[in-house]
């Protein structure tokens, strides 16, 4: 670390009692029940916890969602914002410099792509289909059989139909024989769809914002830290110390024994 980001480091967060542990969390599953909003109880303990360290969200969402989940106010909530799995970032509510999926894979290949999974989709014996079947975002594509505008009940019935008929599994298989050189993950982290990115823009590409920061410790706590989950990377990364839990219970319960809140 070089004196000037050490300083830079400091100026920042000079204000709390450890300036230098960064403490990162999953939205789903780890600060909210999966897909609803933030309790108080969970608002409380943040609260608490950023007097002492600094902290932060990864989440595979958009910002749209975890406006929703977290409360309108997320960008002043938290030190750090990382949408779409860092892609989108934010330290003390100011945009950072990130990268765009399109960018990265280019018209003709994307169109390729797009091209197979409209096909794809189209030949999908669904009981139900609703709308918005690709979500293009900054750093991703989400895809959806069902379709992102589904309610919650429909969203519970796709995902039991999907655990029966394992639609999304088969989806995914049959893109990456397709499309093999194309050097793309595929992210099944949710209820109806699944993530579609350049691999290692995981959630360790949120990583790299906090890089030159200074940070002794970084701390992650994330529900699908299991392998193939969507927090099992950063989870086990050698920059982090991972925290598995299972519920925001555990989170809060962890985040009380290890920071003395
Ligand atoms: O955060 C986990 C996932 O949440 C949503 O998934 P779904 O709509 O399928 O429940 C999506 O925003 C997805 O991108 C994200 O990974």
């Amino acid at each position: 670390m070089t004196i000037f980001t050490a300083a830079k480091h400091n100026m920042s967060f000079a204000h709390k009692e450890k300036p230098d542990t960064l403490v990162l969390f999953d939205v789903d599953g780890t600060l909210t029940p999966a897909r609803l909003t933030i309790s108080e109880e969970m608002k409380q303990t943040l609260q608490a916890l950023r007097k002492k360290v600094v902290i932060g969200f990864v989440g595979g969402s958009d910002l749209a969602k975890q406006v929703e989940q977290l409360g309108p106010t997320v960008l002043q909530d938290f030190d750090y914002c990382f949408s779409e799995n860092g892609l989108t970032a934010y330290k003390q509510g100011k945009e950072l410099a990130s990268q765009s999926f399109i960018g990265w894979i280019g018209e003709e290949k994307y169109n390729k792509l797009i091209k197979f999974v409209l096909r794809y989709l189209s030949e999908l014996d669904l009981p139900v289909r609703r709308g918005t079947f690709v979500e293009f975002r900054n750093g991703m594509i989400n895809i959806s059989p069902v379709g992102r505008n589904a309610s919650t009940q429909e969203r519970n019935d796709f995902e039991k139909f999907d655990l029966e008929h394992k639609l999304r599994e088969k989806f995914v298989e049959a893109l990456r024989k397709e499309f093999a050189d194309y050097g793309l993950t595929y992210s099944i982290g949710g209820q109806i769809s699944f993530d579609v990115f350049p691999t290692g823009w995981d959630k360790t590409y949120a990583l790299q914002h906090v890089a030159d920061e200074g940070f002794k410790e970084i701390h992650f706590f994330g529900d699908k830290s299991y392998k193939g989950g969507n927090d099992y990377e950063i989870y086990t990364d050698e920059r982090t110390i991972g925290h598995a839990v299972k519920e925001p219970a555990d989170t809060i319960r962890i985040l009380k024994e290890l920071f003395d809140l």
